[in-house]
């Protein structure tokens, strides 16, 4: 079989595509032989040429009216739509995406882009009254500026477009920085913005690791920051951008429980344990990171949950038959084997996988076999409270509720979490305890909606902000009050 061409991509910077350089070399995770994208590590010039672009052009972006830029959201969406298949590609390539995934990555891209693109019709401000009668007070949302927007490799383009869109509709111009393992998908979408007529300068992207975000995120013209990575790079983000008072907004993973209850639905909770657990090889800010099961159920539960896991088909993200592809890398396969590791020599029972997979016919991919560790002394064991991004699933055993709900709250971490129950009181009682920016009731943690608001507590988010829906205009924009006299009314 002959291999396919490796993406050659420049960057994109006031309208322009840069040259293609070989900074930065992309394997595919489930191919490591063949090198799937080369890209450049932008400069400081460039970092600072992306941010004057954007800078540039945001005059003439925020004085189109809403409707204007929302006809761009859906030209957008409607290119994307005609060229999903160059989207896919490099998703399944470089990330290792299952094409099922990829494609309904670009069905969520275009929604997205869809439902921000008709909120130009939506109001643009309130009216009070004054305590002056020849005077009314009106409230008018400003767009920000330049935003900068740091974006994952785990859904290369559903959390940039849910970023992006709000970014542009409320009137911002945008420096993306998208992670170095999938610039392809991100150089692909970019190429349909273009395409589908946004003006130079008002979305330029860059390339790069660390070090080029924290310049970006460091550069005065940058007015808010959203990023979602891990918690140490928001930690980064959290200083830089706080200590200059720009607005930011973080999403950074989580460890995220699911609770069986002693009356819930065994089959269910077994088939999605296993699906947030497992589903995108745990590659997931919201995947389900520990089972904490009632003892009155533990047994029969944990017998339905291995069953499941153990029909997961593993392999090559090509295959249609396969439920889980590879890692990122090898480092976070190593990583997660190392987990394990300590995990097992720390007491906890290995009861699935726990190795890689490395069958010739994998051709020396990253792929990890679907775990399950029952732990019995979560605090000997680390991976019960740091995030460990693989399929990996640790269970727990609670006496109680309120054990429970102890356990599930002892991390750092709160971004999405599930309750097993079909018992009203114990939903409205887990509902106000566990500490979660998202919870789901007989749901998998995994999943979220893009017109309801999304993000986390604790080290899982950034307090103050939620993305998506209507909490993203709130983020993208600057509420303005203006004192509007009138006049002496005539008498
Ligand atoms: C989902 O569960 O479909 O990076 C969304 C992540 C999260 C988004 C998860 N920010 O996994």
């Amino acid at each position: 079989m002959s291999v396919p061409e490796p993406f050659a991509l420049g960057q994109h910077i006031g309208g322009q595509w840069g040259p293609p350089r070989d900074d930065l070399q992309r394997t595919d995770p489930a191919r490591p032989a063949e090198v799937v994208s080369s890209c450049p590590q932008a400069s400081d010039l460039e970092v600072d040429a992306a941010v004057a672009a954007a800078h540039g052009a945001e005059g003439r972006w925020r004085t189109l009216t809403a409707l204007d830029r929302g006809a761009v959201l859906h030209a957008v969406a409607d290119l994307t739509v005609q060229r999903a298949e160059e989207l896919v590609e490099p998703m399944v390539r470089e990330a290792g995406k299952l094409v099922e995934d990829a494609r309904g990555e670009v069905s969520r891209a275009v929604q997205t882009l869809r439902y921000n693109a008709e909120l130009g019709r939506g109001a643009a401000g309130e009216i009070y009254v004054s305590s002056d009668p020849a005077e009314e007070v009106r409230t008018l949302r400003v767009p920000l500026g330049v935003v900068a927007l740091v974006t994952p490799w785990n859904f290369p383009l559903a959390i940039p477009v849910w970023k992006l869109a709000p970014a542009l509709i409320h009137g911002n111009t945008v420096v993306w920085k998208p992670a170095p393992e999938s610039p392809a998908s991100s150089a692909a979408f970019m190429r349909i913005l273009e395409d589908a007529g946004l003006p130079a300068g008002v979305c330029n992207l860059i390339f790069g690791d660390a070090a080029v975000g924290r310049r970006l995120v460091a550069a005065p013209e940058v007015a808010a920051v959203s990023f979602t990575g891990s918690a140490a790079a928001g930690d980064d983000v959290a200083a830089t951008a706080g200590a200059r008072r720009a607005r930011y907004q973080l999403e950074c993973g989580g460890h995220n429980p699911a609770l069986v209850c002693s009356d819930a639905d065994l089959d269910l909770a077994a088939r999605r344990i296993a699906a947030g657990a497992m589903f995108a090889a745990g590659q997931k800010c919201t995947a389900t990171r520990r089972a904490i099961l009632a003892s009155d159920v533990y047994e029969p539960l944990l017998e339905r949950l291995i069953d499941q896991v153990s029909k997961l088909r593993v392999g090559e993200p090509t295959d249609p038959d396969v439920d889980l592809g590879p890692l990122i890398s090898r480092e976070a396969r190593d990583r997660a084997l190392d987990s394990i590791a300590q995990a097992t020599d720390a007491g906890a029972e290995l009861l699935a996988g726990g190795h890689a997979l490395d069958d010739v016919s994998l051709h020396g991919g990253h792929y990890l076999a679907p775990t399950v560790l029952q732990v019995e002394d979560p605090d000997a064991v680390a991976l019960c409270r740091e995030e460990v991004f693989g399929p990996v699933l640790a269970v727990l055993r609670a006496d109680d509720d309120d054990q429970a709900v102890a356990l599930a709250n002892a991390t750092d971490y709160g971004l999405a979490a599930t309750v097993f129950t079909r018992d009203a009181r114990r939903i409205r009682r887990m509902l106000a305890d566990i500490e979660a920016g998202v919870i789901h009731i007989n749901g998998p943690t995994t999943g979220a909606e893009l017109h309801v608001p999304f993000g986390g507590v604790k080290r899982s988010g950034s307090a103050a902000w939620r993305e998506q829906g209507e909490a993203a205009r709130d983020f993208y924009t600057q509420q303005r009050t203006a004192y509007l006299h009138h006049g002496e009314l005539p008498t």
